[in-house]
């Protein structure tokens, strides 16, 4: 199936509050959204790049300008391959160092494409085993307890099964201390570093041990996956990788030194769904829980996500909140919570559209790259 062309959109999107992490304070997301036309169907992506390179080394400038300039040639290319599936994508965007969240957000809208024209829904497509997920909710970090404890009640009353709450040196064992004391034991209850730490912290984070979480996700930096391994040997709490995830081999690697027992799976951080559903399969054959990451995605990226989240190995709840945990007004139909779970979309492809009136009315810009007539 040809590529008729491409749109690559910016949407300009408020967060219901600023979130707040040990990398930084986002008070709205400057999303890039990709659509892949075809002469049978359409498909979107989302980029998950943030603003600014600071969860990693991609920011959504950057991303923008590396599909204009690099994938936009490759995908002349593709156009010529035969067959022209997904899969042939990938070994034409291997040879580009890097970028994956750039590759992620292609690689689903012409994936989103080629599955709408087939009539197959990505959880399908995927290997989907539930029709809906558990949903979690990330927290961030507040300026004072009693805020996180009024933040977290109302999650708790909305109904999220599980809480992670975004730590930092100085924001750890309090505000865990007081979310148990507050909320009791049962509460699923785990924390996100975003590589805050290091080793040296190792007696301090064992301070978390006594409160039983279910993980401490990425609290050495992204390429410190040895330092994981001895942490693992410091404190009881269980590791789990979010940054230094990069691929299915990165995935084998870090649980073959000991880094993690469980890894948080984002699909943009690994290139996308094709590797995310890689690396779930490296974490079932070596009995590693995963669990779907979020980036504050919009509509459009919550879709795939729950699809993926929906795989038999994502055994602990995801970050697959509804669409009001961040979005007063989201671009599709708004994901809602249903019973602590979220549903996964049963149409073809990702399942959801945007609202062409909302879309537009968020829309700060539209690039459109014509294939046709070009080989
Ligand atoms: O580390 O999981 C993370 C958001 C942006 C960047 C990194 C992370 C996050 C989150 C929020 O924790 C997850 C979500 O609800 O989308
Ligand atoms: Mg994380």
């Amino acid at each position: 199936m040809r590529l008729e062309g491409l749109e690559l959109r910016r949407v300009a999107m408020p967060l219901v509050a600023p979130f707040r992490t040990s990398f930084g304070t986002e008070h709205a997301r400057d999303v890039l959204l990709v659509r892949a036309v075809t002469a049978d169907a359409e498909g979107w992506g989302e980029c998950v790049a943030l603003s600014a390179p600071l969860y990693s080394a991609e920011y959504v400038d950057g991303a923008e300008a590396f599909i204009k300039r690099y994938i936009v040639p490759v995908l002349r290319r593709f156009n010529d391959s035969r067959p022209a599936g997904v899969y042939a994508l990938e070994p034409l965007f291997e040879p580009l160092k890097g970028h994956p969240m750039a590759k992620a957000a292609v690689q689903t809208a012409v994936l989103d494409a080629h599955l709408r024209a087939a009539g197959m829904p990505l959880g399908a497509f995927l290997g989907a085993v539930r029709g809906r997920v558990p949903a979690g909710v990330s927290v961030g970090i507040m300026d004072s307890i009693p805020q996180l404890l009024d933040a977290v009640e109302g999650y708790l009353e909305a109904g999220y099964l599980r809480i992670k709450l975004k730590i930092e040196p100085g924001w750890d064992v309090e505000p865990v201390r007081a979310v148990r004391e507050r909320f009791g034991d049962e509460v699923l209850l785990q924390v996100d570093a975003n590589t805050a730490y290091t080793l040296t912290d190792a007696e301090h984070l064992a301070r978390l041990d006594p409160f039983g979480l279910l993980l401490i996700e990425q609290p050495l930096p992204e390429d410190d996956v040895r330092g994981h391994a001895r942490l693992a040997s410091m404190i009881r709490t269980p590791i789990c990788l979010d940054e230094s995830i990069v691929s299915a081999r990165a995935a084998a690697d870090a649980i073959a030194l000991g880094a993690c027992r469980i890894v948080n799976i984002k699909p943009g951080r690994v290139g996308g769904y094709l590797e995310a559903r890689r690396i779930h399969d490296v974490c079932a054959a070596n009995g590693i829980a995963v669990w779907a990451g979020g980036m504050l995605e919009t509509g459009l990226g919550r879709a795939a996500n729950v699809a993926l989240a929906a795989l038999p190995g994502f055994t602990l709840p995801g970050d697959t909140s509804a669409s009001d945990r961040y979005y007063a007004q989201d671009i599709t139909e708004p994901f809602k919570l249903d019973d602590g779970h979220v549903a996964v979309p049963a149409g073809p492809g990702i399942g959801v559209s945007p609202l062409r009136d909302v879309l537009d009315s968020v829309t700060t810009e539209t690039a459109w790259i014509n294939f046709t007539g070009v080989s």
